[in-house]
């Protein structure tokens, strides 16, 4: 790992900062990437030796492009991209969710993890050397009640995933979808606008996964010898499973 400089977005918390500690612990250099300085700082000083950070919103596609452009030597030439900023807003019926919380998600999930991995190609197929590691979901594959927008965003993810590796056959540029299922993060919380205790309800008597259970997971696929490619990663906790269809039946 030494060698390898990771981008890792959406870094303040959850899965993003537990893979920034997971690599930076095995001799990486990382460049953590989110909007809230004062939680990057702190993964610095833990990491001072390798850690940089990028205050950054990864939505805002022009100031991002030049901030990336600024970086300076090792940073600038990422090995590995972790394109794990995402989220859900909002666990709405689709005929009563906003306008807004679509958008965002659109945003976010799709558009920012499409913008940074269109800019860091050309480098990766130019050096010959890279791997991109974007957070899917279980959500991409199965459909839940009030995940329509988040879990196409996700479905997404995956199929664009898969269509990298078609594109990128012949170099040496691996590319993973890890697809978690439900991981004990702020996810939940963003989901509801900052409601905790509608986001605690969501754990209750139920074991999730941790954010480091996935940062080990997106390490093992990284640390694997470089011919080969896990091309998706399906993780869920023992608890949770999909468990087929909902009938509605009218009153007879
Ligand atoms: C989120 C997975 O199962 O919490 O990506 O909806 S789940």
């Amino acid at each position: 790992m030494k060698d390898q400089v990771c981008w890792v977005t959406g870094a303040s918390a959850g899965i993003g900062r537990a893979v920034v500690q997971r690599f930076a612990e095995a001799g990486a250099r990382v460049l953590a990437m989110a909007r809230r300085e004062d939680r990057l700082l702190e993964l610095a000083e833990q990491f001072p030796e390798q850690v940089r950070v990028l205050v950054c919103d990864v939505t805002d596609e022009e100031k991002l492009r030049r901030s990336l452009s600024e970086l300076q030597s090792p940073f600038h030439e990422p090995t590995i991209l972790v394109n794990n900023a995402g989220a859900a807003f909002g666990l709405e019926m689709a005929q009563a969710s906003r306008w807004s919380d679509w958008q965002r998600m659109i945003d976010l999930n799709v558009t920012s993890l499409v913008c940074l991995t269109h800019y860091v190609l050309p480098g990766m197929v130019e050096r010959n050397r890279g791997h991109i590691l974007n957070l899917g979901s279980v959500a991409g594959t199965y459909p839940y009640r009030g995940g329509q927008v988040y879990g196409a965003s996700k479905a997404f993810v995956e199929q664009f995933s898969l269509g990298l590796r078609c594109d990128l056959l012949g170099k040496q540029v691996r590319v993973t979808n890890i697809e978690p299922g439900a991981v004990q993060s702020e996810f939940a919380t963003v989901r509801f606008e900052g409601d905790s205790e509608k986001a605690a309800k969501v754990y209750e008597g139920f074991q999730p996964l941790t954010p480091a259970d996935i940062a080990e997971t997106v390490f093992w696929c990284a640390a694997l010898p470089a011919h080969v490619n896990i091309n998706r990663l399906e993780v869920m906790p023992v608890m949770q499973a999909s468990a087929g269809f909902v009938w509605h039946r009218d009153d007879p």
